[in-house]
């Protein structure tokens, strides 16, 4: 896989994916999209790999979005492809039936805020910046920010973000339910590996069933939701790993899964 807009590392059952363009503020280019989804996909076939994190190069940005300077001369079939590309990604990295934590190092605008939101948790340092700035260059969001932003912190808060472009401190977004949680910026990668390591020591099925579960649930009616919720139990009720789960339970040790 050869990679040069983002470095790939894989340690103790965590793959970090860092987008590493730290001169144009981690901004989108297609390269680094497709880059990003071969890491994802790489990280779906490695039965090794039990939860990614994704974070930003440098100490300002996590990402600015995506590339203003591709832009130029902007037509409608241009500006569907560049939506079609953060479609890509971020469906991606929701379809990975592995927990994705998104480390958010400086400023995640435009793209960068819509990326963070596709992952299953934001952790943020307190330098980080959250905006959806599109409407300031003529734009709305283009990569799910519309939607996924109005899922995650209700249909006012989310058009006082699109409509005005203003980007809020970490604080503030951890008020209205952006982010999971806040820490100083030097301990950043150390608390997302923290979290990402009690993760990685939960039963991978469960995991992988509770995100389809509740990712597929939230876009339907309550009965169907909780239709796929019983199937979803079922599916944990036929592995070996819950039979170990009550069995370590019983005999008060710890479970060792074995995703099956
Ligand atoms: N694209 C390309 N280059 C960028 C971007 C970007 N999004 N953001 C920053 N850069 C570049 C700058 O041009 C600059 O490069 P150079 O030194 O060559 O001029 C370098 O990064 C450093 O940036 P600044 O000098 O501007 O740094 P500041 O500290 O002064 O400002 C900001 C930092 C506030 C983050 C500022 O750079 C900024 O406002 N950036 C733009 C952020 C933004 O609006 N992002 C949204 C982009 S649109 C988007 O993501 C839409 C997705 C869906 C689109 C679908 C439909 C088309």
């Amino acid at each position: 896989m050869e990679l040069k807009n983002v470095l790939y590392e894989k340690s103790e059952g965590i793959a970090t994916i860092t987008l590493n363009r730290p001169e144009a503020l981690n901004a989108f280019s297609v390269e680094l999209i497709n880059e990003v989804i071969q890491c994802i996909e790489d990280s779906a076939k490695d039965e090794t790999i039990r939860v990614v994190i994704i974070t930003g190069a440098g100490e300002k940005a996590f990402s600015a979005g995506a590339d203003i300077k591709a832009m130029a001369g902007m037509t409608s079939l241009k500006a569907k492809e560049i939506s079609w590309n953060g479609y890509r990604i971020c469906k991606a990295i929701e379809k990975l039936e592995k927990p994705v934590i998104a480390a958010i190092n400086g400023f995640a605008l435009g793209g960068g805020c819509e990326l963070s939101m596709a992952c299953d948790f934001r952790i943020a340092s307190d330098k980080a910046r959250f905006g959806q700035t599109e409407i300031n260059i003529g734009l709305i969001p283009g990569w799910g920010g519309t939607q996924r932003l109005t899922r995650l912190v209700g249909k006012a808060k989310a058009k006082e973000l699109v409509y005005t472009g203003k980007i809020i401190d970490a604080k503030a977004a951890e008020q209205i339910g952006l982010v999971n949680m806040v820490v100083p910026q030097e301990q950043l990668i150390t608390a997302a590996r923290q979290f990402a390591q009690e993760l990685a020591g939960k039963a991978p099925v469960a995991l992988k069933v509770a995100k389809t579960v509740i990712d597929n649930g939230l876009e339907t009616d309550l009965e169907t939701a909780l239709a796929l919720e019983r199937e979803g139990f079922g599916v944990c009720g036929s592995t070996e790993d819950v039979q170990e789960g009550v069995k370590a339970f019983t005999e008060k040790r710890k479970p060792a899964w074995k995703g099956r």
